[in-house]
């Protein structure tokens, strides 16, 4: 893994001197030295330790230097001088068809490019043609490069992620050669969108366990096959990365591979402060390995607890483990209902009894049947007589559950139409036993605007919870701007963890500073089936890389104690605080 690193950071090294228009001769010997890096089977801490670096093909006595430099303290101090004042997303454009190191260079030169926003906007404008050399087809040719280089970046959402990911690794179990297959990287600390799966293998025989690996279904082609590692590329496209150790080096790799990089650089200073060296292959206290094939006692032997890997970002978790004072995360099984889900009245595909029943499974205390109001037209939203027809069927249907588990809500999700108004008028807004605000429309309101047409539906007495605050789409749709601590002072409403997969919304920093400015939360569904109901826990791991405890989530609430919040604000009685919803 060093190897690859290392080999990332001699690449770069290379394209920055063809930036710089340095001797032709030293861009290559980079170039050289990265791709043998790659080819290399050895691992290069094992290599620089017994002092055989300069055996590399392409390695000379400088490069050589620069690895164990790399090796000791994690950084090269003559890249880092060399990148200094240039643009980082200049270097990774090299790595775009079309864009050679003049082409950038001469960008960056004459229009002040710096970004790859900047980059569009200028071939866009046209600005890109003014330039010497620069035709309608050279022109036309960088725009597609663009494209493509861009295309082949996009991170896929983890709930695409996830499952392939799980079927990998069931698949994994299932070999003879394998003893053990477990997930890490993005796809472990649950982050909203990933870049590729990393897999880790504990097996007898590594090399057999990767070639089995590289056969299961699903996969399309094999970029690299080796002894410890290999990578294949799914059908879809997808890379997946997959790594093979032994046991004892088991619990150090999974925390290396889980990172990410920036939890990782931040605990090898702590283990170097404690006298300790943290490496994939486990804690050394020089040559002696004190931990290794369990995470836990990785992060015990630096004297930390273990810290769970949503939190893994180098947001402050390292040192509120020093403190002892990492937050308690909410869990899926606390969940004791879901605020937010559709029926066929509009635009979901289940009936008011499917719902129930899938509910009944998953053994909730209750569940809002929130359909759309008539202003979102698309997803069908119910006019009055409409309304009245869903009330009586959701009568009848609880009529029909014994023991009113679980207990059906007759809710709405109303739209905050673009002047803050909402999208049905008091008196109807009033019938609802729970009504979700969500904005489905004018996503381009100023930041002012924005902010006040949240706190307005915020300010009505019957709005209980604000739905995907920043409708953002992933993949298609930005944020809509606003001031989210001014809304977060608006309290009266909570606002929604939505876990539909391409929303993820509110998103984990923002899910933390609602919660830091006491704000309570709604984690919900916003199922559109039965069987979307499950995708709650999407929202509960964006919850929990929010930091998010159950005593701020509402729906984490006893149905005693929801159903007088939600009561609460319409009778003129104190709405409840994050402290006194406890369970
Ligand atoms: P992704 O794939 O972009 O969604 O994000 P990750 O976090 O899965 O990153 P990936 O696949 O490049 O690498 C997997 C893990 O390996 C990463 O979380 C931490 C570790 N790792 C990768 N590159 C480095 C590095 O340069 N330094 C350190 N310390 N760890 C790294
Ligand atoms: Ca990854
Ligand atoms: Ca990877
Ligand atoms: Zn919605």
């Amino acid at each position: 893994m060093i190897n690859e690193e290392i080999a990332n950071i001699f690449e770069r090294m290379s394209r920055l001197l063809a930036f710089k228009g340095e001797n032709r001769f030293r861009v290559l010997a980079y170039r050289r030295a990265a791709q043998s890096l790659r080819d290399l089977k050895d691992d290069l801490a094992t290599t620089a330790r017994e002092g055989r670096l300069d055996e590399i093909p392409g390695v000379g006595k400088d490069l050589a230097s620069m690895i164990r430099e790399y090796i000791e303290k994690g950084r090269i101090r003559r890249y880092d001088a060399e990148r200094r004042g240039v643009p980082g997303a200049l270097i990774d454009l090299m790595a775009a068809p079309g864009f050679g190191p003049k082409t950038v260079a001469v960008l960056h030169e004459k229009l002040s490019i710096t970004s790859v926003e900047e980059l569009n906007r200028a071939i866009n404008s046209g600005a890109l043609l003014e330039l010497r050399g620069f035709g309608e087809k050279k022109v036309e040719n960088l725009r597609r490069g663009l494209a493509l280089w861009l295309s082949s970046k996009q991170r896929m959402p983890l709930g695409v992620a996830l499952p392939m990911a799980e079927k990998l690794l069931d698949d994994l179990r299932k070999l003879a050669s394998v003893e053990r297959a477990d997930v890490a990287g993005s796809v472990r600390r649950r982050r909203d969108t990933i870049g590729d799966l990393d897999l880790l293998i504990v097996s007898a025989n590594s090399p057999r366990a990767l070639r089995e690996f590289s056969k299961l279904p699903g996969v399309k082609q094999v970029a690299a096959l080796g002894e410890t590692r290999a990578t294949v590329i799914m059908e879809g496209g997808v890379q997946v990365d997959a790594r093979a150790v032994e046991k004892n080096s088991y619990g150090a790799a999974l925390q290396y591979l889980t990172g990410s990089k920036e939890h990782n650089v931040h605990l090898r200073t702590i283990a170097r402060r404690r006298g300790l060296k943290l490496s994939e292959y486990g804690v050394f206290r020089g040559a002696k390995r004190v931990a290794g094939a369990d995470e836990r006692d990785v992060y015990g032997s630096l004297k930390l607890p273990l810290i769970p890997p949503e939190l893994r970002e180098d947001r402050g978790e390292i040192e509120a483990a020093l403190q002892g004072r990492l937050p308690d995360l909410i869990e899926l099984e606390e969940l004791r209902g879901d605020l937010h889900a559709h029926t066929n009245y509009s635009d979901g595909r289940s009936t008011i009894e499917e719902m129930a029943a899938r509910a009944a499974e998953l053994g909730y205390e209750y569940i809002a049947l929130t359909d759309h109001s008539p202003s979102s037209r698309i997803a069908r939203g119910l006019d009055c007589a409409q309304l009245e027809q869903k009330f009586e069927e959701i009568e009848a249907a609880r009529k029909n559950r014994p023991g009113r588990r679980p207990h059906l809500l007759f809710g709405a999700e109303v739209d905050i139409l673009p002047n803050g108004k909402l999208d049905y008028p008091d008196d109807v807004l009033a019938r609802f036993d729970v009504v979700t605000a969500s904005i489905h429309s004018a996503f381009k309101q100023s930041k002012d605007k924005m902010t006040g047409r949240l706190i307005d539906a915020i300010s009505n007495p019957n709005v209980r919870i604000i739905g995907h605050p920043t409708t953002r789409l992933l993949g298609s749709r930005g944020p809509v701007d606003f001031d989210l601590e001014a809304v977060i002072k608006a309290a009266g409403a909570a606002l929604e963890i939505n876990g539909a997969i391409l929303r993820l919304d509110l998103t984990d920093t923002m899910a933390r500073a609602a919660q830091q400015g006491g704000a309570l939360l709604a984690i919900n569904s916003d199922a559109h089936s039965a069987a979307q109901l499950d995708q709650i826990r999407y929202g509960v791991y964006q919850a929990r890389r929010g930091w998010i405890e159950a005593r701020s989530v509402v729906n984490s609430w006893r149905w005693p104690d929801l159903s007088s919040w939600l009561e609460a604000r319409r009778s003129g009685r104190q709405a409840r605080g994050a402290a006194t919803g406890r369970r």
